[in-house]
């Protein structure tokens, strides 16, 4: 870490007029309004304990972070589902969504994976990240999907099939197999469209009359503004809505002992940020990695915990025994250079989560004012 970068000196307000990327620009200019760098890792068992900790920690945080794979009871009704939902908390209180997905395999399949299947988490995630093992080309994959996301979604395809006497085989290809709205990856990808005769074949044997009506509709606003339901479309106050481009963070360092992650492999995840600044946004690092002079990147890091109340705050903090390594918000912050702390455990497992949230929101921004102080 180059101690001297201007990044580490400047306001986060100061930082977003020179982002590279809208989504780091609205997350600098929310962590200036609502005073936090903090991200809650919201590692819970059940989606109806991960909804109820967003409402209650949301307005201490400017990032929840998901692990939507460990989460059971996921709804994945793309207009009412937990995604949808979680959507809806992160306008109420000021937050993005960053799945944590860890993408790595070959390009076409991160593009599958990111953008279609069950939970199509580009719908939903503002941010996701990237093991960038697989090589470079793996970000331009990624990039190049979420732009044809965001393309489709200036034009949403509503489409709806209404079938006759349906008998019990037609659930055959799964509980989303179905879905008319669904994108499918030809469509995607090489220019191919459904049409009706795609639905026919796949219903033919099941369905006496098939009718398949197709709209689009243009959308000006966000993706995430869509499908709301009355009541549900409050906007935290003194900032816009989150713009609707979609964000990546390179997995450039572990928090993890013994990591096997390479110097060389953490320059890498820099050429490849420095190559693709339109989509990442930064980095989940343990150390600032803004080097040239007109990096701007941003950094999130895992790995952070804070001692009890009272004791003292700079003694040697335990691991969780299964290779986790935890350091305080002011050595991320000061000392490391990194811009947002992430907390699971240290902020879920205390007697009063969304007061521990405060706690920990403001020993993070205390840090990162006396950094640029
Ligand atoms: P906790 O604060 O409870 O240790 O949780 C840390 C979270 O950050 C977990 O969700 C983990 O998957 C994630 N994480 C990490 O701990 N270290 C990394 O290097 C990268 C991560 O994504």
């Amino acid at each position: 870490m180059s101690e001297k970068h201007p990044s580490l000196t400047m306001a986060f307000g100061e930082r977003a007029k020179n982002a590279s990327h809208p989504l780091t620009d609205y997350l600098f200019r929310l962590m200036e309004l609502k005073s936090s760098n903090l991200c809650l890792s919201a590692d819970v068992y059940t989606a109806r304990e991960l909804l109820s900790l967003a409402d209650k920690a949301g307005p201490s945080i400017v990032v929840l972070k998901t692990h939507y794979d460990l989460i059971s009871g996921w709804d994945y009704n793309p207009q009412t589902g937990t995604g949808a939902k979680l959507a809806t908390l992160a306008r109420k209180h000021g937050f993005l969504i960053f799945e944590d997905r860890k993408f790595v395999d070959i390009g076409k399949t991160v593009q599958m994976q990111y953008t279609a299947g069950t939970a199509r988490i580009i719908d939903w995630a503002h941010i996701v990240n990237a093991n960038i093992d697989a090589g470079k080309d793996m970000v331009r994959a990624m990039t190049e999907a979420a732009a044809k996301w965001k393309e489709r979604i200036n034009y949403e395809v509503k489409t709806s099939v209404t079938v006759g006497t349906p008998v019990s085989d037609q659930f055959d290809d799964g509980e989303n197999g179905d879905d008319p709205d669904r994108l499918d990856p030809r469509e995607q990808y090489t220019g191919f469209t459904r049409d009706s005769r795609d639905v026919d074949a796949r219903k033919g044997s099941i369905v006496s009359i098939t009718t398949v009506t197709q709209s689009f509709e243009s959308v000006d606003s966000p993706r995430l503004s869509k499908n709301i339901n009355e009541g549900d479309d409050i906007v935290f106050p003194g900032i816009e809505e989150a713009p609707s481009d979609r964000g990546l963070l390179l997995l450039a360092q572990m928090s993890t002992k013994g990591c096997l992650m390479t110097e060389e492999y953490t320059q890498a995840c820099v050429e490849a940020a420095r190559e693709n600044k339109g989509f990442v946004m930064g980095y989940v690092s343990q150390e600032s990695l803004n080097t040239a002079p007109d990096d701007n990147f941003i950094h999130i890091t895992p790995g952070c915990k804070l001692p009890p109340e009272g004791e003292e705050e700079n003694g040697h903090l335990e691991g969780d025994g299964l290779g986790q390594q935890y350091n305080t918000p002011a050595k991320l912050i000061c000392i490391k250079g990194v811009d947002v702390v992430i907390v699971g455990r240290g902020i879920i497992l205390a007697g009063d989560p969304p007061s521990e949230a405060e706690r920990y929101r403001k020993k993070a921004w205390k840090a990162y004012l006396s950094r640029v102080a």
